[in-house]
């Protein structure tokens, strides 16, 4: 613990308060009251030693009041008005992400396609990481060398600052991603700790022996087995290994360190008030290392989390945070603080294990792992939403089904492992066209890449009917998406059937990471053709802008209205219920299927088919959408 940190003798948030308009005063003093015995709480449970807690509240604390005051008079007022309706983000929600570089050239192109992007219905934007990155290979922007300097490759603040306010205008949040589990070597906590400067080699993880390495890694699993194996990379100034989960270029922050929380929440805030709306928490799994685990999912990762959300609820209670823990279904809960110690934790979770088997899905022509996760897939708090997806920009990781392949009899992952070489485009009769990422054995399912259409089949297409197939396959896997999720968020490109990125293009991309493949750049030429008529964009882009607009209609669609599998007359069919009033039922085989549904309702889905019902009592049940 470095000596610098310890309680000041004044209380400064105090000060700052007396100091204030009063009007800003008296909320902050409401809010602090609210959430400051939470805050306490979990960070006592988190750092064993009661003065450093003491010291860590009252900083935290401090930071919170200095945002809150600086926040704008137009994000103040946002945060009053969502205060007094938390389920601001709720109804009608339709995400989009992109990479801003491929998705329109840098921030200030971002702006230019803001109709665009109200034009499909979006209400939140998720740009993948744009604040300064790792020289040479940075993890496409995840090995982020400043928390608040924007890369000037994509733009300025002057920029952000324009984007934040223009997509404000049309109704849509913008979520940044905040890395929590690493920085880049090339950080400046990394450069001070190579220089020797203790304060901030204690910043992050390390171990001092090959033993000490290798007793860690009997019990972690690897991200990136192929291009970067191992947990661990040997640091020659610093004489250590430095725990390195994902590249070697990615150093692993030490939470155990309660400065490391101050100063990431501080950031975190800081970037709050450049406009951004939503954080997307970048591997939040991995936070907390322990002995003897696989250092995922610990409860301190929880801990910190709703440590975290207690601090922004003071400074920017109008912002929403978002677990990314690719994990099981069974650890997704405790991300909206459904865990060993409830309270409230993020608003939006990843439903990554829905995305793996809805693919798995359509591999197998075979519902029984989805159904599997939907019954595994518990209602989410008041407030907050799951986010579904088809695709987006990592693999699709095929572990995160074990429990529930193993559950239905499938010990060895079997079903798993097919579903990867289908979509690897190499079982047979298969007709997509991805590839296998970080594994090149035959025998290991990792995860697998490629943009939805290539997945589909579009880009094997021979005949008019089979591209008509494929077509299908892609909205009935966002039809699922839509009807499901709090907040569907499309994957640039999928909106318009974009293909794999080109092979020439391919060759241009720095390092050698397979996640390239589904990382195309922008292809206005297909935009053009959404307006077209009989065209395959237009298709799918009107049965998008369709589901959206449906979102918005209907109350039962708020997220956290829950979600239900119900029985299932057919083992291609995947029969949900949502809230008291909606039913789904989709087709995940190529043949027509005669599905009689529960209260003697006759429903006939043509091959890939689905429908959406809106089933009152006493009325007969009204098709809203197929
Ligand atoms: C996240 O990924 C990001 O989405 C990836 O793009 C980054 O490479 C990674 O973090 C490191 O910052 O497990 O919960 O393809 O699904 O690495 C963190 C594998 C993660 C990703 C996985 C994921």
């Amino acid at each position: 613990m470095p000596s610098t940190f310890s309680a000041p003798k004044v209380s400064a948030w105090r000060m700052a308060l007396m100091n204030a308009s009063p009007d800003r005063a008296d909320e902050l003093a409401k809010r602090i009251a609210k959430q400051g015995p939470l805050l306490q709480n979990r960070l006592n449970r988190t750092y064993s030693e009661g003065d450093q807690v003491e010291a860590l509240t009252e900083q935290l604390l401090a930071a919170a009041v200095d945002i809150g005051l600086k926040r704008s008079q137009e994000l103040w007022d946002l945060d009053l008005s969502r205060q007094s309706k938390p389920d601001w983000h709720q109804q009608g929600a339709v995400g989009y992400t992109a990479y801003v570089d491929h998705f329109a050239g840098n921030l200030r192109g971002v702006v230019d396609r803001i109709d665009y992007l109200k034009s499909l219905g979006v209400t939140y934007l998720h740009l993948l990481p744009f604040f300064k990155a790792a020289e040479g290979p940075n993890d496409g922007g995840f090995a982020v060398a400043n928390f608040e300097v924007v890369e000037p490759r994509l733009g300025t603040q002057a920029d952000l600052q324009q984007l934040t306010q223009a997509l404000r205008t049309a109704g849509i949040s913008l979520c940044s991603d905040f890395v929590l589990n690493h920085v880049a070597h090339d950080h400046e906590w990394a450069v001070e700790a190579r220089k020797g400067n203790p304060e901030f080699q204690n910043f992050f993880c390390m171990a001092h022996s090959q033993a000490e390495v290798d007793a860690w890694e009997k019990n972690l699993p690897q991200i990136f087995p192929d291009t970067a194996p191992g947990n661990f990379t040997y640091q020659p100034s610093l004489k250590a290994w430095v725990w390195t989960t994902f590249y070697p270029y990615q150093w692993d922050l030490n939470y155990a360190n309660p400065k490391v929380f101050l100063e990431v929440v501080s950031a975190m805030m800081r970037v709050a008030n450049m406009g951004v709306e939503a954080f997307r928490l970048d591997s939040t799994a991995f936070l907390w290392k322990r002995e003897g685990t696989n250092c995922q999912n610990q409860p301190e990762v929880h801990w910190l989390l709703q440590a975290m959300r207690a601090v922004m609820e003071i400074a920017c209670p109008g912002v929403l945070l978002k677990a990314e823990a690719i994990m099981p279904t069974h650890q997704l809960p405790p991300y909206f603080g459904l865990g060993d110690t409830p309270g409230p934790e993020c608003h939006l979770a990843y439903h990554s294990s829905m995305m793996a088997a809805s693919w798995v899905a359509l591999a197998e022509e075979n519902v029984s792992i989805l159904q599997a996760v939907m019954q595994n897939t518990p209602a989410v708090p008041e407030g907050s939403s799951w986010l579904t997806y088809v695709r987006c920009h990592d693999d699709i990781g095929w572990n995160v089904l074990r429990p529930e392949a193993q559950a239905l009899g499938d010990a060895n992952h079997q079903r798993l492992l097919k579903a990867s070489h289908f979509f690897a485009g190499i079982a047979p009769g298969s007709y997509a066209q991805g590839a296998s990422f970080q594994t090149t054995d035959l025998l290991t399912a990792h995860g697998t890449n490629g943009m939805t259409s290539a997945l589909v089949g579009m880009s094997t297409a021979q005949t008019s009917i089979d591209l008509q197939l494929a077509v299908d396959r892609l909205i009935l896997l966002q039809s699922l998406s839509f009807f499901t999720g709090g907040l569907p968020l499309l994957y640039m490109g999928d909106e318009l059937g974009m293909g794999n990125t080109a092979a020439e293009v391919l060759e241009s991309r720095q390092g050698p990471d397979g996640r390239e493949l589904h990382r195309p750049d922008w292809q206005e030429a297909l935009a053009q053709l959404r307006t077209q008529e009989g065209t395959v964009q237009h298709r799918i882009f009107s049965k998008l802008q369709a589901f959206a607009e449906l979102r918005k209609s209907l109350p039962a669609f708020q997220g956290d209205v829950s979600v239900q599998a119900i029985e299932s007359k057919q083992p291609t069919v995947l029969a949900l219920q949502r809230g008291t009033e909606l039913k789904g039922f989709f087709n995940f085989s190529r043949q027509k299927v005669d599905q009689l549904g529960d209260d003697g309702l006759a429903i006939t889905l043509k091959p890939y088919g689905f429908v959406w019902l809106q089933t009152c009592v006493g009325t007969p049940a009204r098709t809203l959408i197929d």
